[in-house]
């Protein structure tokens, strides 16, 4: 074989190597010259399915799942609060009488291992009308955010009366898939309510 020969070879293997790795993107690895996927979260803004204005649902979110009082909430009527965008939005309750501590989790897939990302939303207190707890006001309570059971935000401080994005700090996904979870700290006795909106998956940029 001709040096020349040997050159076209090596070429040659290199062109299919390229090729082979390109066409690999927008899988589950890392690979250089591949933007890592942005996975997306369904039903991020809790629009759907659509409810009457000003009415509530407990539990039976598409694409979300939970334990004890959350669900999702149309309007301002029995919550205080529209949502940040569109109408609807998510709550999730914690008291020591009844439900006890809420929580909602959605396990969204498509992160790209080795690529860092981070988690956004948009995190508000329930002000509305409660007449059980006429005496005892709505409040917030700080919420923390996990991602396959490791804590990637919180305590937030306890949410106020307007809507406040937060940022998890970045983590470098080591799976495909991660069950991204709101779990809303346990006071005590009352209404301890947070509502959460617009969910987000983000790229960490270093
Ligand atoms: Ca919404």
């Amino acid at each position: 074989m001709t040096s020349m020969m040997k050159s076209c070879l090596l070429l040659s293997i290199a062109g299919c190597v390229s090729s082979i790795l390109a066409g690999c993107g927008g899988g589950g690895t890392v690979l250089a010259g591949n933007p890592p996927s942005v996975p997306a979260v369904a039903n991020s803004g809790f629009e759907s399915p659509a409810l009457a204005a000003n009415d509530w649902n407990q539990a039976l979110v598409p694409g979300w799942s939970g334990r004890n009082a959350w669900g999702f909430a149309n309007g301002s009527g029995q919550w205080g609060a529209g949502g940040h965008s569109g109408s609807q939005y998510a709550y999730v309750r914690t008291s020591t009488g009844g439900a006890g501590a809420g929580e909602i989790t959605q396990t969204v897939d498509g992160f790209t291992v080795g690529a860092k990302y981070k988690v956004s939303f948009w995190l508000r207190k329930r002000t509305g009308g409660d007449i059980v707890f006429a005496v005892d006001p709505n409040k917030g309570t700080p919420m923390r955010v996990y991602a396959n059971g490791a804590l990637i935000l919180g305590p937030t401080p306890v949410p106020g009366d307007t809507w406040v994005q937060y940022t998890s700090k970045p983590f470098v996904a080591t799976t495909t898939n991660y069950a991204i979870k709101f779990v809303p700290q346990l006071v005590g006795f009352g209404d301890w309510t947070d509502l959460i909106d617009d969910v987000e998956i983000k790229i960490a940029t270093p």
